[in-house]
């Protein structure tokens, strides 16, 4: 048996965490097990290494040691919880995944995509998203909604250029393999943007099934 594993990007304050509640809640009505997970962390370990990756700290991280940490807490998720899920049939929702390596440490850091394709390889295998849902929007909106919620993370203290750049990385990757990706207008009224998702549903519920 083989589950369905679909992540969520997108930049900040794009709205995946509320929109992968929706969806989940969505699929659990029609009675399919949901994983929600997300990264770095979804175990207790790779949580801890999401706490060094995301805290403001008076010494520099070096972009390899963010780069390997990522794939670090990653090695530990896909053990821990997303083989054994998709194994068992069920339904990986996880709010980011190695497309946020490639935005965030590639295009944002400058690491060359062929240095993280290396690492996907190695730690993923050929295991990759079945759907990955990009939630796009402006930088300008996203930032002004993770900004109102207080305290800004180490990510969440970069210069908007970064986030641009975050931004054109997920766009270029979905319009490379349109058939993997679905971009969604996350600049919308909450309620359109579920009203997307809950079109896409029936699509989704027939892959789990077939
Ligand atoms: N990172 C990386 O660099 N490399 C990697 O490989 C991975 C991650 C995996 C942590 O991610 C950081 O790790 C992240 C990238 C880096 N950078 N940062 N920061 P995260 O996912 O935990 O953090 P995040 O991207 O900052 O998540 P977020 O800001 O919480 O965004 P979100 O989950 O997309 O949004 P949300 O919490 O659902 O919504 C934000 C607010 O907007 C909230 O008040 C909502 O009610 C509101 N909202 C949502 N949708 C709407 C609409 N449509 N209209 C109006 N308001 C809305």
């Amino acid at each position: 048996m083989s589950g369905l594993f679909i992540t969520l990007e997108g930049p900040e304050g794009a709205g995946k965490s509320t929109n992968r509640e929706y969806l989940a809640e969505l699929l659990m009505q029609a009675g399919i097990e949901v994983v929600l997970t997300r990264e770095p962390g979804g175990t207790p370990l790779a949580e801890r290494i999401r706490e060094l990756l995301l805290a403001p700290d008076s010494e520099v991280m070096a972009v390899d040691t963010e780069l390997l940490l990522m794939f670090a807490a990653r090695a530990q998720h896909l053990a821990g919880v997303i083989r054994p899920a998709l194994a068992r049939g069920a339904v990986v929702l996880c709010d980011r995944f190695t497309d946020a390596t490639y935005a965030y440490q590639g295009g944002g850091r400058g690491v060359a995509y062929e240095r993280i394709a290396i690492l996907e390889q190695f730690v993923q295998g050929d295991l990759r998203p079945d759907l990955t849902l990009v939630f796009d929007l402006p930088v300008e909106v996203g930032l002004a909604r993770a900004a109102a919620r207080g305290k800004l993370d180490r990510f969440e203290q970069e210069q908007q250029s970064f986030f641009e750049a975050v931004r054109q990385t997920y766009l270029a990757r979905a319009a490379q393999a349109p058939e993997r990706y679905r971009v969604l207008d996350a600049a919308q009224p909450l309620s359109q943007v579920q009203a997307d998702l809950a079109a896409l549903c029936p699509t989704l519920l027939g892959r789990v099934r077939g």
